[in-house]
């Protein structure tokens, strides 16, 4: 029985957890089989459904038209039958408070799980959709208003905007919408799908079993992170590098970075990892190296003076870079493992 290593990965909504998953799998699992990858299909409807909820509200916003009266029909039936998904408010609604109330940094009062040998899983939890069928977005992507107003999604206020995955799969919408579509592993990398509670993937490494622990990065969702404190190998922290720029989804006057500095600290603090190392993974294009690098110092001011962090910026949704900075990310927690056995 090779022994096993957990890490879990930590970070606001959107910072990339997921999608390093996706990059352990392609990298160190099945890497994505063809047989393997229509059940993403699904997941792309949802992010292509979003988007198309965002056209049409623009559309009514900037006064561009439909076609007909029937396209217009259609299209106030799709906003009520397959409205937008709000995350948060999804995940609030789901669990208002059923995890101990303790806050991240302090941990001083252990909450009832941390005794636990393993912390609940809930792999099983979906979003229930209902999901529109191909042919419904192929009738309305046909519309020439909808097509106009795609054309001026430069225009489309902040508070409004196509997420990153919609804006993909709009570029992609005539491949992702044709007979016999199966999805390429850019698109499956692309795929914005909220994770909801808590789900564990396992990968066989070099005779290492790596346990990797997803959590959703929510506000409301943090103070379950704790339960999984006492017994990780390493914590992988995400932050995106577009944060400086953007405000929380579930807390619209919050700076993102500012709130993933917070976290980051609160959890650097955190006495249940006073001696589990951290790696840090700044995510997202970095084309400006030197404010990433400023971001970076940021993050290091953040933790406890004597506490190492190893630090990676690097695109999640670029393969060749995260192949990279994967196998870093597996060479030191082999390393922390190693240290840990030289000091008994
Ligand atoms: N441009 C860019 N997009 C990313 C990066 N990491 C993740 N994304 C995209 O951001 C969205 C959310 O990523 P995900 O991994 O699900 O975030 P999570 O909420 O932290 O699990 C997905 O659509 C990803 O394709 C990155 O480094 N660069
Ligand atoms: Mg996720």
């Amino acid at each position: 029985m090779p022994e096993e290593e957990d890490v879990l990965s930590v970070g606001g909504a959107s910072s990339g957890k997921s999608t390093f998953i996706k990059q352990l799998r392609l990298h160190y699992g099945d890497g994505f089989p063809a047989q393997a990858r229509q059940v993403f299909i699904p997941h792309i409807v949802d992010n292509v459904t979003d988007a198309f909820n965002i056209l049409l509200e623009q559309m009514a916003r900037l006064g561009i038209p439909f076609s007909d009266t029937q396209a217009e029909k259609q299209g106030d039936e799709f906003r009520e039958n397959h409205p937008r998904l709000i995350v948060h408010a999804l995940l609030q609604s789901m669990s208002p408070d059923d995890s101990p109330t303790e806050e991240l940094g302090k941990g001083a009062c252990a909450p009832v799980m941390l005794n636990a040998a393993k912390p609940k899983l809930s792999p099983s939890m979906e979003i229930i959709r209902n999901r529109p069928s191909i042919a419904e977005l192929r009738q309305l992507w046909a519309d020439r208003g909808v097509q106009q107003c795609y054309a001026r999604r430069a225009e489309f206020s902040q508070d409004l905007c196509l997420s990153q995955a919609g804006q993909y799969f709009l570029q992609h919408i005539d491949r992702v919408l044709a007979s016999k579509y199966s999805p390429t592993i850019m698109d499956i990398l692309y795929i914005r799908k909220p994770t909801l509670g808590v789900q564990e993937h396992i990968f066989n490494i070099d005779n290492l079993l790596y346990r990797v622990i997803d959590v959703a990065g929510q506000k409301s969702q943090r103070k379950k992170w704790i339960h999984f404190f006492e017994s990780v190998t390493a914590v992988v922290f995400f932050a995106s590098l577009a944060g400086y720029n953007e405000n929380l989804e579930e807390e619209k006057t919050t700076n993102s970075l500012r709130d993933s500095l917070q976290t980051f600290r609160e959890v650097a603090f955190n006495q249940f990892l006073e001696r589990t190392e951290f790696i840090l993974s700044s995510t997202r294009d970095s084309s400006a190296e030197s404010c990433a690098q400023y971001i970076k110092e940021q993050f290091q001011r953040h933790k406890p003076a004597n506490k190492r962090v190893y630090t990676h910026i690097t695109c999640a949704i670029d393969t060749k870079m995260m192949k990279k900075a994967l196998s870093d990310v597996l060479r030191i927690i082999v390393d922390i493992n190693m240290q840990k056995i030289g000091t008994f």
